[in-house]
């Protein structure tokens, strides 16, 4: 009984993600959970694969993008500015690519508008959309996200329905009102499969709970066949315990029958 429990505790638990020690906590995170590398970034093999503008080639590209690094003031100084357009009237488009240009299911981008420019000019990116294609760097694409950036200098995270992406596309439409340029310092893209890799253990858990309570459950249909023929009928006496003749082969356990009718 205590296996049985444990193992039907176990079960339920898995399914509910159910906790017995502490209080349930409430997250805010989306039933589907994203991976923590991120794909576009330079150091794992991310790459810009094509842009429709760049202030400069030296401190404002759009590799800067993908640089794993913003704009720091404080002492001693560190980070790159980031990318700019050359001017702020948008569209502005930038075309990303993942390590050896493959497929991946994406599901969660994060934008960081920190540039050395105070926020209050206004030049950080603001609206922007989100798209991918599994075919080509020019397309076809599909729309995965439309999204609004806060005007702080914090990075952002945005999730989406997750999506097939072996090009991924960040479409700028405008900026917080300078008329100058749009900017952004960092953007990010990760995979959907942290929380698709949770589920399949969580398959293979449970496909083994199945398994051992079937074998539980034969376990107990074998114990109670054997009770059931090891027991008197009901009402009647138990048999008096007699010794077997020594002449007699010896019966197996738990198949001894009643001698109380052996008279018929
Ligand atoms: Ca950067």
């Amino acid at each position: 009984m205590r296996k049985r429990m444990a193992l039907l505790t176990l079960l339920f638990c898995g399914v509910a993600h159910c906790q017995t020690t502490a209080p349930p906590v409430t997250s805010s995170k989306p039933v589907i959970l994203s991976g923590t590398v991120n794909l576009v970034g330079r150091a794992n093999g991310g790459t810009v694969v094509s842009f429709t503008s760049q202030f400069d080639d030296e401190n404002w590209t759009a590799a800067n993008l993908i640089d794993g690094t913003v704009w720091d003031g404080r002492q001693p100084r560190t980070g790159s500015n980031g990318w700019a357009s050359k001017n702020a009237k948008g569209p502005h488009e930038i075309v990303f690519a993942f390590k050896g240009r493959e497929t991946k299911l994406i599901n969660k981008v994060v934008l960081d508008p920190t540039i050395p420019d105070p926020v209050f000019i206004g030049r950080a990116a603001r609206d922007f959309e989100v798209w991918v294609s599994t075919q080509t760097q020019d397309g076809p694409w599909k729309l995965v996200l439309v999204g609004t950036l806060r005007n702080e200098k914090k990075r952002q995270e945005f999730y989406f329905s997750p999506a097939e992406a072996r090009f991924v596309k960040l479409r700028i439409l405008r900026n917080h009102g300078s008329d100058l340029y749009m900017a952004l310092g960092e953007f990010e893209v990760y995979e959907a499969a942290h929380g698709i890799a949770s589920l399949d253990q969580l398959i293979a858990r449970l496909e083994q709970l199945l398994i051992d309570l079937k074998k539980y459950r034969d376990q107990l249909a074998e114990q109670g066949l054997l009770a059931v023929t090891a027991t008197a009928s009901p009402g009647e006496p138990a048999p008096p315990a007699k010794e077997e003749p020594e002449n007699k082969a010896p019966q197996k356990e738990g198949t001894e029958k009643p001698k109380g009718d052996e008279k018929s």
